[in-house]
Order: C-alpha cells, then sequence, then structure tokens
C-alpha cells in the first residue's frame, strides 16, 4: 500500500511538469522531460544469496523466492534458468509471465542432495528491466558425507568383481565403490574401507596414500574425513578422529548403496580399530589379489558399531559372499542433530561376574533385584530422571525379560539415537542400534553383557543360578555390546561360564 501511494505522488509530479513545460511555449529544452515509465525488478527482496542450509541425503528443502515489480510499467520475466541439480524449480508463477507494476510473481526451488558435499548454482532471472536485464540469484546448500555397504559381493581377489573394471587389488576395490555410488545415483568421490600393506584405510579416506603411522606423507597427521551418513539418511559415524578414538559410530551401516537394509552381512576392511593394516593379518588376500581358501582378511559387520564396525570376523579369501564398505572420501559438514526423545537405554559402567550381589550398586541385593538395583545405581549417579524406574535387561529361570518390562517406549540411548519404538520393535529381534553407551559417555565394544535373555526376550535355561552363582559351575547367556542385530541379547546359545568377571549389564528405563 505505501508503494502505491508513492506512485500516486509520482504520477501527479509528472503530469505537473508536464503541464508546466507546454505552456511554456517552445522555450527550447528549458525543462527536464519526463522520465519513461519503466519496470524494475525486486528478486526476493534483494536476498540473492540463497542459503538451504544442511540437508541429509534422502530429504529435501525448499525455498520461495519472490519476483516483484517495483516499477512503473509491465515487467516481462523470461525463462528463469540455472537451478541445477542438485536443486530443481518445483513450481514457476514468472517464467514468462508479464507482472504488472506493484504485483509479485514466485519460484519455488528444491535442494535435493544426491550425495554429500556443498552445492551451489546460478539461478538467473531475465527480464525487461532495463538496468538489471538478468538478476542472478545464488543458491547453496550442503550435505553430510555418505557411507554404504555394497549390495554386490565376491571374494578376497576384487580384480574378480564384477564392478573392478580391470583393476586390481585396492584399485578395484575403490572402482567397485565408485561403480555402485554411480549406479544408485550417489554424487561425490567414494574409496572401500579397506588397508594393505602399503596403504592405510585411514589414508585412503582423506584421498591419500602411505601409512597413518607416516602422518599419510602429510606434514601433520589429518583427521578430517567425515562424518557420515547411511543411504536411509540417518546419522552413522562421527568424523574420523571420534570414530576411531571414541568408537562414535552411531548406527550400524546396515544400508546398501540404494538404501535397501542389509543385515547379517560382512565386509572386508582387514583394517584395526585406528584405521591402519590389521597387525593380525599383513598382506590380506595378498593385498586383494588372492581368492586362496587359505587365506584371510579380516572383516567387520552390517550389525555392529564401536570399533566392530571395523574389526570383528576373520573372513577366509575365498568366501564368495563378502561385500565391501565403501566411504564418501575427504571432509562434509556436520550431521544434523541426533537428539530424539524417549525412554532411556543404557549399559551399566562396570563389571562383574555373574553373581550379581557382588557387583557396586547392588546394595544388599541379591538375583534379578541386584541387577536392577546396580542399574539404578548408575542412573541416579548419572543424574537421569527416573532412576528408580530402571530394570536390568534380564530374565531368570521364572521370568522372562520381556515381562518385567511393562511400558511400550519408545527407547532411545544416551546420545539420542533410538534403539526401539515400542516395545514390540524391542522384541523383534534386532535394535536400531547397539546398546554400547554407558551412562558415564563411553562407547564399548567387544565387551559380553549378560542377559539369560533371547533376543525376543525370552529367558534361556543359563541364568548362572538365578544371577546368585559367579562360579565355573553354571552358565549364563549373553550378548556383545556393539552388536545391534541378531545375537544382540544372546549370541551364544549356550552361553558361557558365570565366572567370567569382565561381563557387564544392559538397563532399561520401564
Ligand atoms: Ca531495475
Ligand atoms: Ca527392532
Amino acid at each position: 500500500m505505501k508503494n502505491k501511494i508513492m506512485w500516486s505522488i509520482i504520477v501527479l509530479a509528472t503530469a505537473a511538469a508536464f503541464v508546466s513545460c507546454g505552456g511554456g511555449g517552445g522555450g527550447g529544452g528549458g525543462g527536464t522531460p519526463p522520465a519513461p515509465a519503466v519496470p524494475d525488478i525486486m528478486v526476493n527482496d534483494n536476498n540473492l544469496v540463497i542459503s538451504f542450509g544442511t540437508v541429509v541425503l534422502r530429504n529435501t528443502s525448499e525455498q520461495t523466492v519472490t519476483m516483484k515489480n517495483d516499477g512503473a510499467a509491465d515487467l516481462s520475466i523470461g525463462a528463469i534458468a540455472g537451478a541445477s541439480a542438485p536443486f530443481s524449480i518445483t513450481s514457476d508463477t514468472c517464467s514468462n509471465q508479464t507482472i504488472s507494476p506493484a504485483a509479485s510473481c514466485s519460484v519455488t526451488v528444491r535442494f535435493a542432495p544426491t550425495g554429500g558435499g556443498t552445492f551451489s548454482a546460478n539461478l538467473g532471472i531475465p527480464s525487461n528491466d532495463p538496468d538489471e536485464t538478468t538478476v542472478n540469484a545464488q543458491l547453496s546448500g550442503a550435505s553430510p558425507n555418505v557411507v554404504f555397504v555394497t549390495s554386490v559381493s565376491g571374494n578376497g581377489n576384487l580384480g574378480s568383481w564384477a564392478d573392478a573394471g580391470g583393476k586390481t587389488g585396492l584399485a578395484a576395490g575403490d572402482a567397485v565403490c565408485q561403480a555402485r555410488a554411480g549406479a544408485a545415483g550417489l554424487s561425490g568421490s567414494f574409496k572401500a574401507w579397506l588397508s594393505d600393506d602399503n596403504d592405510d584405510a585411514y589414508c585412503r579416506i582423506h584421498n591419500l596414500t602411505g601409512k597413518r603411522s607416516a602422518n599419510c606423507s602429510q606434514a601433520a597427521l589429518p583427521a578430517s574425513a567425515g562424518p557420515w551418513v547411511r543411504t536411509d539418511g540417518f546419522s552413522c559415524a562421527a568424523r574420523i578422529d571420534e570414530l576411531l578414538d571414541n568408537g562414535k559410530m552411531y548406527t550400524p551401516v546396515r544400508f546398501d548403496e540404494f538404501g535397501a537394509q542389509i543385515t547379517e552381512a560382512a565386509y572386508f576392511t582387514n583394517t584395526y580399530i585406528d584405521g591402519t593394516l590389521h597387525p593380525a593379518v599383513p598382506s590380506p588376500c595378498i593385498n586383494w589379489t588372492s581368492s586362496d581358501a587359505g587365506l584371510v582378511g579380516e572383516g567387520g559387520g552390517t550389525d555392529m558399531t564401536s570399533y566392530n564396525w571395523t574389526a570383528y570376523f576373520g573372513l577366509s579369501c575365498a568366501q564368495p559372499t563378502v561385500r565391501l564398505l565403501c566411504m564418501q572420501t575427504g571432509a562434509g559438514p556436520s550431521l544434523p542433530s541426533l537428539l530424539t526423545t524417549g525412554k532411556k537405554v543404557f549399559l551399566a559402567s562396570g563389571w562383574g561376574t555373574g553373581n550379581l550381589s557382588t557387583w557396586p550398586g547392588a546394595g544388599g541385593n541379591s538375583g534379578l533385584a541386584a541387577g536392577d538395583a546396580i542399574c539404578r545405581a548408575r542412573a541416579a549417579a548419572a543424574g537421569l530422571a527416573n532412576a528408580d524406574r530402571f530394570k536390568a535387561w534380564l530374565s531368570d529361570s521364572t521370568t522372562n525379560a520381556k515381562d518385567r518390562i511393562t511400558s511400550d517406549g519408545p527407547w532411545v540411548r544416551l546420545d539420542g539415537v533410538p534403539i526401539a519404538e515400542n516395545k514390540a520393535d524391542l522384541l523383534d529381534g534386532s535394535l536400531f542400534t547397539s546398546i554400547n553407551l554407558t551412562e558415564t559417555g563411553l562407547y564399548y565394544g567387544n565387551y559380553g553383557v549378560w542377559s539369560g535373555t533371547t533376543d525376543n526376550g525370552v529367558k534361556t535355561p543359563n541364568t548362572c543360578n538365578d544371577w546368585t552363582d559367579g562360579s565355573s559351575g553354571f552358565m549364563g547367556s549373553f550378548g556383545v555390546a556393539p552388536n545391534a542385530g541378531p545375537g544382540w541379547s544372546s549370541g551364544w546359545s549356550n552361553g558361557t561360564s558365570c565366572n567370567q568377571s569382565v561381563f557387564m549389564l544392559r538397563c532399561i528405563e520401564d
């Protein structure tokens, strides 16, 4: 409305000048001629840098760009162009349209990242505005790096894989990763998380070669790679230094390049928990050129977090069904917030035998009551809300763990990563991520966790004499802390001797 009044005043002033000039009667250029009426484009209130922020793979963000005619004549806008992938125009009331004075139109631009990186494009808006024949708006957005496990598999002679492209060894592994990324439309540069005698995986995902111990041939050790999201768009791993030093793999790499879920699969790495050639296996599969059944390469598992994502299995070089883990190289933007709300689940700090009454925090209790007391003491010490509602994930000879849980979740880990949406999800044999984060903030690797309970919450015959006996005379069922897949609660049906003294407990808020 303000602009409309201004416009009226200008029209009146122009009209008065015209009359005045005409009345002068051929004085020969004594007055100012009227300015011709012209269109004047105003794009996005002159904010020509349009940032979409960080958007994760499989997600989109949209921004509406408004074009207004601030001039006195019709504004003719041409074809708006330049929103190249991963940007696109999803609606457009401007292109090839005429906009009256004071009227406006708009274009909606979508950012749909196809992989990690920073992206920019130039939105060009041509018009008949005499002094702005093309207005350029800068589009920008970012997306975290991506990690996936290959949908294809093969043996330890990587040159024999269909996507190897005539290459051998590490180069063949990288060719497979790049080919699979391309097949799935993932942009960016990918390398296989693999080491051989010459090059550590740690250096390779920084686009470098050589050994970590030699700073990957740099003046200082690089530590910028990552962080990574999975192809379902969920956060997977922190930046390489936090991933390796603190075991911050938030969720297991359970998804292939197309976003399909893969469980209970193994992939070659021969890479130790610090990102270097596994010290137990030099020359893995003869530097990935051999499918000899007598040779092995170390590997990780698609249900594993902590450090067992890279080192868990010894895999025969002849085994034909091993996959590769492909990581987008270099540094990318930060992950989105992990925080989701729900009842809390944690791995209790500390450990002991199958006689829970001997554990710190047992408070004079025994059996299941001791387990619950340990969980409540740890929850209280960590300042968690509802500390008195925590229970140990344990069964005894008369009680199933699933029947001790009376609520319906959802449950989340203390870093906010979901564990299960509801009780049925908790008991379906697989967790969203591993319960390996303690109330003190540590992510645990391959530690046993007493349970006496199947993955479905049902008691097993092995409960260390109802958790009162820490001797070798009884057996206790257990899972391993970093496992989110089958076996997370009870991977070994016969359990282990109850005199194991470095076994942990899981605690769940009810
Ligand atoms: Ca103008
Ligand atoms: Ca589940």
